[in-house]
């Protein structure tokens, strides 16, 4: 009796340590990303540590910070703390990392992509391939591409229909290319946080501001404070899973496999939903009352033609070899 009672005690402090060593082999990993928690990014983030857990027996996870919280709201930060291995994982997109690795700006140059098989045809070829390469040459690891998508222009003051209705509009804008575009139109741009903007519409800091409509304006319910929207597709966004070289460089062959596994499945998962949530997105947002305007073909070329000076001169910031690059990805699809 007096043995058995002991035998399970001693089984009982086994399982224990057992369960001790468990938990301190677990390691919990901090992922940044900027936008609210309701957000395909967050469902992307989500899924990847689901995923990573799964196939790690629980022992990397993956802890999520929506709103750029690590940062100090600051998403431009995000990319240059990931570079100095100050955060492990990011989910942004790359309108932000452009003031540490400008070449990102290349997918985003106005009209570039005319569809999604463009983009498809640039991420999963030569093009996403030299991206990956610059960027882990500024110690950012891109693990896998995922959507924010073609970004929509909104606002409160009138139907967008032509560049001359862009003129004197104050529009919040992400980024440094972006102001120059709106600079090209005639709008009046302010680089704001993403935090703020909702704000700032409600109030009337800004009449208007452009995101793509499945990843970030549905899920952050901008049609609540922003009555018209033009479909003008003029800038494609992706977002990216990375992680710091640093981290990177620590884990050994099999740990990088998994994590890479994880990162492509969620990222795949993520791009799927945003497409899914955006095919249904504008009949969504004129049930909420949106007034949604969609522009004919030469509508959108008048806006192209509009933007050109932008496009040209962030070409060459970027490097015209490398807007090649995605430009034969393109031609090829
Ligand atoms: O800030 C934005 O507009 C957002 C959420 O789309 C980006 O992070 C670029």
């Amino acid at each position: 009796m007096k043995f058995a009672k002991l035998g399970i005690a001693a089984l009982t402090s086994v399982v224990a340590s057992f369960a001790l060593l468990g938990a301190v082999s677990a390691e919990t990993f901090r992922l940044s990303q900027n936008t609210g928690n309701t957000t395909t990014w967050q469902k992307g983030a989500e899924k990847f540590n689901e995923l990573l857990s799964a196939a790690t027996d629980g022992k990397m996870q993956v802890r999520t910070f929506p709103n750029a919280t690590l940062s100090g709201g600051d998403q431009m930060k995000q990319a240059e703390m990931v570079s100095r291995g100050a955060l492990d994982f990011v989910i942004t997109s790359a309108i932000n990392v452009t003031p540490l690795v400008p070449e990102m700006a290349v997918f985003s140059l106005p009209y570039l992509y005319s569809d999604y098989a463009q983009v498809d045809a640039s991420t999963d070829g030569p093009a996403g391939e030299k991206m990956k390469e610059i960027m882990a040459s500024r110690d950012i690891i891109v693990l896998a591409w995922g959507e924010n998508g073609f970004r929509e222009v909104t606002n409160n003051v009138r139907p967008i229909k032509s560049p001359a209705d862009m003129k004197g509009l104050k529009m919040r804008v992400a980024g440094p290319m972006y102001i120059d575009v709106m600079n090209a139109l005639g709008a009046n741009p302010q680089q704001m946080q993403w935090t703020e903007t909702f704000t700032a519409l409600q109030q009337g800091v800004v009449d208007g501001q452009e995101n793509p409509i499945g990843a970030v304006i549905i899920p952050q319910r901008v049609y609540e404070v922003q009555k018209y929207l033009t479909a003008w597709h003029y800038s494609y966004d992706p977002i990216f899973l990375g992680v710091s070289k640093k981290r990177w460089d620590s884990w050994d062959d099999e740990t990088k496999a998994k994590v890479q596994k994880a990162a492509v499945e969620a990222m795949a998962y993520q791009k799927k939903i945003t497409r899914e949530d955006t095919e249904k997105g504008i009949a969504f947002l004129r049930e909420k009352g949106m007034d949604v305007y969609e522009p004919t073909t030469e509508e959108i070329g008048a806006f192209r033609e509009a933007t050109k000076p932008a496009f040209d001169s962030w070409a060459a910031k970027v490097g015209p070899d490398l807007v090649k690059t995605f430009q034969d990805a393109i031609s090829g699809s």
